[in-house]
């Protein structure tokens, strides 16, 4: 079995996107020997309220659980309860340039224009990098704006496997297609983004079924009233229908051919229902994880089997750099 490993951080709520990636995790879990991790520590790269974390960190958790990631198949756990990861880095660090961090585009980004910001924010990827290169990783699921943190993981590890000799398995990307696609409802030719202000930008996976029907009613479409897939003059039916397809799983050529001659007025009112449907039987298991406390006992059990993995690879790193064992 390969390993899969992949984080998510807890800020802000899960929209669209991100479920649709999540989905693809819940999939993974059935061929592959799957970690998720809940990157707390990558969440302080930039100002969190300490209340918000806490919350945010446990929600994420439970809405895995809700999602259909199974703690006995996958690894479910938080990145802070497993302290080799800003251990690792610390070891990483060493071995990074500045100059690879300083052409990292998401730091860019992020920096630009901000009088201040935290070291942190700068060295993330280094952090990246431990957290996938302690659990001897194989693949990766990310999207494709993390592609660049990807490459200077597979860098940094095999300049260290060359310096010291075998330590890490060079991992690889696995770049989904479609829940990097899933474009904002007000304006689709940007992605749609937990920082976008405009509530009506995103479907959330927690919204209530009148906010579902709000943002959809009000998504941005066009003038020919034609519903048809056409990424670059249709963007917002075209990201509807990617909507509707992977939520119901019927395909785009189907759901054409069901909506030819349907005004869009029509076509909004049933993806209101797919995506209701869709999020009611999961926000119902999400409740019911969180307030019962199993999350606790899951991510306590979590940490513990991410432990067992991920300790070993920090005491051959260590060896290898001639630290002295306890
Ligand atoms: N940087 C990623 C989150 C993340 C991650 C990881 C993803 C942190 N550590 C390890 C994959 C593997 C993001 O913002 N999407």
């Amino acid at each position: 079995m390969k390993r899969v490993f992949s984080g998510v951080q807890p800020t802000g709520q899960i929209h669209l996107g991100n479920f649709i990636t999540m989905q693809n995790f819940v999939k993974l879990q059935e061929e592959h020997d799957c970690t998720y991790c809940i990157v707390d520590l990558h969440s302080i790269t930039v100002p969190q309220d300490p209340k918000e974390l806490h919350q945010h960190s446990l929600e994420l958790a439970a809405l895995y659980v809700a999602l259909g990631i199974d703690p006995k198949k996958s690894t479910l756990f938080i990145q802070s309860h497993v302290s080799a990861h800003a251990e690792l880095a610390w070891l990483l660090q060493c071995n990074i340039y500045m100059g690879e961090l300083s052409r990292m585009t998401q730091f860019k980004d992020k920096s630009a224009g901000k009088k201040a910001f935290s070291t942190g924010l700068f060295t993330y990827p280094v952090l990246m990098a431990a957290d996938i290169l302690l659990y001897d990783t194989n693949y990766v699921p990310v999207g494709n704006d993390q592609k660049q943190h990807l490459e200077l993981t597979r860098d940094v590890a095999q300049r260290f496997n060359n310096k010291y000799g075998e330590t890490f398995v060079v991992p690889e990307p696995m770049i989904s297609k479609v829940g990097a696609r899933i474009m904002s409802l007000d304006d689709p030719t940007v992605k749609m983004s937990k920082s976008n202000p405009n509530v009506h930008s995103k479907i959330c996976v927690l919204d209530p079924p009148n906010k579902i029907k709000k943002s959809i009613m009000k998504a941005t479409t066009d003038s020919d009233g034609i519903v048809k897939y056409d990424e670059e003059n249709k963007p917002g039916v075209s990201n509807l229908l990617t909507i509707y397809s992977v939520l119901s799983g019927m395909t785009i050529e189907e759901l054409e051919a069901k909506y030819e001659g349907v005004g869009y007025g029509d076509f909004k009112k049933d993806l209101v229902e797919v995506v209701q449907n869709k999020l009611e039987p999961i926000q119902k298991r999400y409740h019911e994880i969180l307030d019962s406390g199993e999350i606790i006992e899951i991510l306590k059990e979590g940490a513990k089997k991410a432990e067992a993995v991920a300790t070993p690879v920090l005491n051959r790193t260590k060896e290898r750099l001639g630290f002295v064992a306890k």
